[in-house]
């Protein structure tokens, strides 16, 4: 376990590492108007000096934070591209190491050119995210604001982002550190009541620990419930219809994503395994998940199948709980929809071209949709009130504002498990805990340390940093 200075090169994470200069392309591939390869490290200008040609100061001689026109040239002297060279002085760069961007032409021939002479004039391929992780190791964003950065990256609607950049700039970091620096003051106060002989501890002491204590715990707690919004703008919500056989489901699942990606048929027990897809319901992302029937299986395959659908029942952020309107209400519908939330479920009733037999009022409580899919009647609708629906679970706050990760949540749940735990026994053994207690809450510490990457082992650096792409 090292433990990471705020801000400053790592002197003791510097002997564990060879700190020697690499280089990656840093856009994608495909046609475009530029591309990037961007390069890290000490021997970076030395490297800029021998691989560009252009008139004036050589590049090593030039002011960070400046650009240089010129010529990637190969070993032979041959030019590989025409390009625009962005000099970074360290500390002033992305890695907090002296940099160079070279921008050459877009496409994909253009990017491999420049890296090839780059590494041929001996720069070493970067691996993914090393870019960030430098970055990290030289105190310049701390774990958080790494992983935010992956968000950002990955951010697939205008929400995600601006609650990625919003962990990027730091101020989720910012609530972390003041928590940890807090619990370490609190901490030493425990341990102070040790010094003391009995007699003379002031009484107010342990109510005053304790309150601070209940504090950190509600921080804590407000931390933990970002949870739930920061997986949907991560993950997308996840929308799983549902129903018995043959209501229409998959013809749900296709008029919704506007192709046939389901078979559809009039035999029931005809989707037998769960079909993902992704969509966007009025801007916001979601995961749709058409499931086999509710039914009692009739083979193995089946009875699969529908252990699935009610896996997936179970993790939905949104259940569309279909109903053939034309027939009956089935005892096996009551009981099915009794086991959903009817704040996560909308009704969709459906064929109601042929007739009703089912009418919304039937199903108060619940919110009701009336569709005939058949002929596209009521499917508007039925993306209005999925977007309302959608929308209500990520109202509570409007972003941009902190929201955790899974990662985070499980720190955080074992921080406040510990602070609990320093809590009972401060309240029943008084000084004669204190040293317990202490305990428990340097491993409470220890927990939002691993959050912020205050404290950090190379196994979680790795875990984190190998989700990036090359170049970032
Ligand atoms: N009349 C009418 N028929 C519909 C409507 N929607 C779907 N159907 C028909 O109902 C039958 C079953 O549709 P599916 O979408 O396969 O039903 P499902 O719920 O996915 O069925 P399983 O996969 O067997 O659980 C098909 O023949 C559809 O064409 C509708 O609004 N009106
Ligand atoms: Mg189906």
């Amino acid at each position: 376990m090292f433990s990471r200075p705020a801000a400053g090169f790592d002197k003791e994470g510097a002997m564990h590492r060879e700190v020697d200069t690499i280089a990656a392309i840093g856009t994608a591939t495909g046609e475009a108007g530029i591309s990037i390869v961007r390069v890290s490290g000490p021997d970076s200008f030395p490297l800029a000096d021998r691989v560009i040609r252009c008139s004036g100061l050589k590049p090593s001689a030039r002011p960070g934070g400046t650009f240089l026109h010129g010529y990637t040239v190969d070993a032979r002297g041959a030019e590989a591209d025409e390009v625009l060279v962005l000099i970074l002085r360290a500390p002033h760069s992305y890695t907090r190491e002296d940099m160079i961007e070279i921008q050459g032409h877009g496409g994909a021939q253009s990017a491999k050119r420049n890296l090839r002479v780059v590494l041929d004039a001996g720069a070493r391929l970067a691996e993914p995210g090393e870019f960030t992780r430098r970055a990290f190791l030289n105190g310049r964003l701390d774990l958080v604001q790494a992983e935010a950065v992956l968000d950002l990256i990955r951010a697939r609607s205008d929400r995600a982002a601006a609650a990625a950049l919003y962990q990027l700039e730091g101020q989720l970091s910012a609530q972390l550190h003041l928590l940890y620096d807090d619990l370490i003051a609190v901490s030493a106060d425990v341990e102070a009541t040790l010094d003391f002989p009995e007699d003379e501890l002031p009484e107010a002491t342990f109510k005053e620990i304790d309150r601070r204590l209940v504090d950190a715990q509600q921080r804590v707690n407000s931390l933990i419930e970002t949870w739930d919004e920061g997986h949907l703008l991560r993950e997308g919500a996840r929308v799983v219809i549902a129903g018995r056989p043959n209501v229409g489901k998959s013809t749900l699942l296709n008029a919704l994503l506007g192709r046939e990606r389901a078979i559809v048929s009039a035999i029931p027990g005809t989707t037998r395994d769960t079909i993902e897809e992704s969509i966007s319901i009025r801007g916001t992302d979601a995961q749709l998940i058409d499931t086999a029937g509710l039914r009692e299986a009739v083979d193995a395959i089946e009875s699969e199948g529908i252990r699935r659908a009610r896996a997936h029942l179970e993790a939905a952020d949104l259940y569309l709980y279909m109903i053939d309107a034309s027939a009956d209400l089935a005892e096996a519908d009551l009981v099915h929809l009794r086991s959903l939330a009817p704040d996560r479920c909308l009704l969709v009733l459906n064929k109601v071209d042929l007739g009703r037999q089912i009418a919304r009022d039937d199903l108060a409580g619940f919110r009701s949709v009336e569709t005939a899919l058949l002929n596209g009647t009521g499917l508007n609708e039925l993306r209005e009130a999925m977007a309302e629906k959608l929308q209500q679970g990520m109202a509570a706050h409007v972003p941009p504002h902190a929201v955790i990760s899974e990662r985070h949540r499980v720190l955080l749940v074992k921080a406040r498990h510990e602070i609990d735990r320093a809590r009972s026994i401060l309240a029943e053994r008084g000084e004669d805990g204190a040293a317990l207690a202490s305990a428990r809450l340097q491993a409470a510490i220890e927990s939002i340390g691993l959050v912020t990457g205050r404290s950090y082992h190379e196994d979680l650096l790795a875990r984190i940093f190998s989700r990036f792409c090359i170049g970032k």
